[in-house]
């Protein structure tokens, strides 16, 4: 298992961190999604051979955040 910590700008409330741990724990080989909305972080732990780093920050993307 690998672990990263992504910069995500535009989350402001509670549908946010659902949304993104939701869509984000969806992809097959994540086994952990937290969105921390204070510090604009989501810690992310996921089986590298199955899914990339840039697939999950795709799938943020998609709903309409930035990821530094
Ligand atoms: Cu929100």
């Amino acid at each position: 298992m690998e672990n990263i910590t992504l910069n995500v700008q535009g989350m402001s409330c509670g549908h946010c961190v659902n949304s993104i741990e939701g869509n984000v724990g969806e992809l097959d080989g994540v086994e952990s999604v937290k969105v921390h909305l204070e510090d604009g972080k989501v810690d992310v732990t996921f089986n590298s051979e199955k899914v990339n780093v840039k697939e999950i920050t795709e799938v943020i993307e998609e709903q309409g955040y930035d990821v530094a």
